[in-house]
């Protein structure tokens, strides 16, 4: 038996994100996001879920922040909505909104609990998207004087702003594969996007450095592990192809200061990049205090020989679209399981290779896992408790591995579990549970799950015995 020692200031936290939990999306002059015209939009979601009441956060918080300290974390990781603050994404500020935060904010500092602020968790003001969005590179100025009003409202009280959650989902979900709000299908658009999610990263922690000297700032990216099927060159090269849309198109320009030359080479049937204009590149480099990573699953590939019938295990979803731009020659192929109820397969060695690889990569980069957890059909017993041991064993192993990965000498400084509550969970509604503590959403009752009971006994101990 190993046991992984976590030191005493290892952070342990939840995470969440705006449109999952809060509900209240009309009130106190909150504006529409691409989410909710996407969720309204029938056939979008599973059973047409929409966040319109998720977990009503919005109205009780202050019983959710109960939950954080009970549960003994260090930190909690929220996500602003952009909406909810600037209604229609340029202009005036809704001080209902802000104040919404600034609560929430001090609410948790009085507890104990450190703010970790997401900017954008890929709720859009609409009326935004009907410019263009992510699309077009006036959204990034936008982001900038939206960062600027929430940054300068509250500032050093948030321990840790994060600019971006995810920017492939953004980009890619959003704009290639449709599977994602605002659900179009353009590859030249989902590119023109990932480029400008990154500038807005760049003009926006610049923003945090003037404003909030004293804050760390960070970006959290989806990192994928991408293993071929065989050790032949064309499925080597295949991975090289994946590594260069899922990772490098934001490590490179956030971390290495430009785009790769593989990328661009691999893409230039969709666009000739001419959407990077002079100094971008330099502008979106800004130093990160802390790389959130978050980590669900791993990806097996290979090269397509164009005549089999092909496989396609990417998480199309109910799209046809793919959201691997200009990679008709690689197939995405099942996973040997076993499986979350997302259909994704549990592979903790992968997590910990993540973590050794960015150790590799970039060495003098403080590292944190700002999301990772499990969908499971959790069975309430007749006694009312929740026994999710396959939640617990999931985060037992995936924490193993995080522990594995520090004592081979990655800098992670802390772990974020995704997430503290049942929550709305994009295109599957509220069909797929992630939270330790489990949402009624009839009655809008918390319930501690097993697992919560065992992360408020990690979080006090570090200590995991695998
Ligand atoms: C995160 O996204 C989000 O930040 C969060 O809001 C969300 O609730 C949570 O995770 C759970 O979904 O194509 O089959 O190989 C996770 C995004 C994108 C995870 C693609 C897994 C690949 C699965 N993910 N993905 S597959």
């Amino acid at each position: 038996m190993t046991e992984y020692v976590f030191p005493k200031d290892f952070v342990w936290g939840s995470a969440t994100a705006a449109y999952q939990i809060e509900g209240g999306a009309t009130e106190d002059g909150r504006g529409p996001s691409i989410w909710d015209t996407y969720s309204h939009t029938p056939g979008r979601t599973l059973n047409g879920d929409t966040g319109d009441v998720a977990a009503d956060h919005y109205h009780r918080w202050p019983e959710d922040l109960g939950h954080i300290k009970d549960l003994g974390l260090g930190a909690y990781r929220f996500s602003i909505s952009w909406p909810r603050v600037q209604p229609g994404g340029s202009g005036a500020f809704n001080q209902a909104g802000i104040d919404f935060y600034s609560r929430l904010v001090d609410g948790l500092l009085e507890r104990g609990v450190r703010p970790v602020a997401t900017m954008y968790h890929w709720d859009l003001p609409q009326e935004l998207e009907d410019a263009d969005g992510w699309a077009s590179r006036e959204t990034a100025l936008r982001f900038r004087d939206y960062a600027a009003g929430i940054v300068g409202a509250l500032g050093d009280r948030v321990h840790t702003w994060t600019t971006f959650n995810e920017p492939w989902c953004s980009a890619y979900l959003g704009y290639a594969s449709g599977v994602h709000a605002p659900g179009r299908t353009s590859p030249a658009a989902a590119l023109a996007a990932v480029h400008h999610l990154n500038l807005a990263h760049g003009l926006a922690g610049r923003v945090v450095r003037e404003l909030a000297p004293s804050a760390d700032l960070s970006v959290t990216l989806n990192l994928h592990v991408i293993r071929p099927a065989t050790d032949s060159a064309a499925d080597h090269d295949a991975v090289r192809r994946i590594d260069a849309l899922a990772n490098r198109a934001f490590l490179g320009p956030m971390l290495d200061g430009a785009y790769p030359a593989d990328l661009l080479a691999d893409t230039a049937s969709v666009t000739d990049w001419s959407f990077v204009h002079d100094g971008d590149e330099k502008q979106i480099a800004v130093p990160l205090d802390v790389l959130g990573v978050n980590y669900y699953s791993s990806t097996l590939v290979r090269a397509w020989d164009g005549v089999s019938e092909r496989s396609s295990a990417d998480g199309h979803g109910a799209s046809t679209a793919s959201p691997w731009v200009a990679a008709d020659n690689v197939e995405f192929l099942p996973q040997p399981g076993p499986y979350t109820a997302m259909g994704w397969n549990i592979d903790p060695e992968a997590f910990t290779e993540l973590l050794l690889s960015l150790r590799d990569r970039y060495p003098n980069q403080p590292l944190m896992i700002t999301e990772n957890g499990a969908a499971f059909d959790d069975v309430v017993s007749p006694d009312g408790t929740i026994q999710d041991d396959r939640r617990i064993d999931y985060l037992r192993r995936h924490i193993a591995a995080v522990g594995s990965a520090r004592e081979q000498g990655a800098d992670v400084r802390g772990y974020f579990l995704w997430s503290l509550l049942d929550n709305f969970e994009w295109g599957y509604g509220y069909d797929r549970r992630f939270g330790i503590i489990r949402v009624d959403y009839d009655t809008q009752v918390r319930t501690w799950k097993q697992s919560a009971h065992w992360y408020q006994a990690l979080a006090a101990s570090g200590r995991l015995a695998q």
